[in-house]
């Protein structure tokens, strides 16, 4: 995933576009293709885990530079990309 590819992404799931996502916004964005074979409550449980690991302010929002972190720092499990 390009830099590029990023903005993109965050930009799609910060719904109204403030900057921060929150974990609603997380919850409701479409984060593309379904993963197969995640069971009902997956992507919940995934979009928890992918929150907490990246909100390393841990004031409940995700900031770019702390979604930048997340994804770049180590690869990503489980959230669908693009
Ligand atoms: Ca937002």
């Amino acid at each position: 995933m390009t830099d590029r590819d990023l903005h993109r992404l965050f930009d799609e799931i910060d719904a109204n576009h403030d900057g921060v996502i929150t974990f609603d916004e997380l919850m409701n964005a479409n984060l593309g293709q379904p993963v197969d074979g995640w069971k009902p409550g997956e992507k919940e449980r995934q979009a928890v885990l992918f929150f907490e690991k990246a909100d390393t302010h841990h004031d409940g929002r995700l900031t770019f530079e702390e979604v930048e972190a997340a994804m770049t720092g180590q690869p990503m499990t489980g959230v669908p990309q693009q």
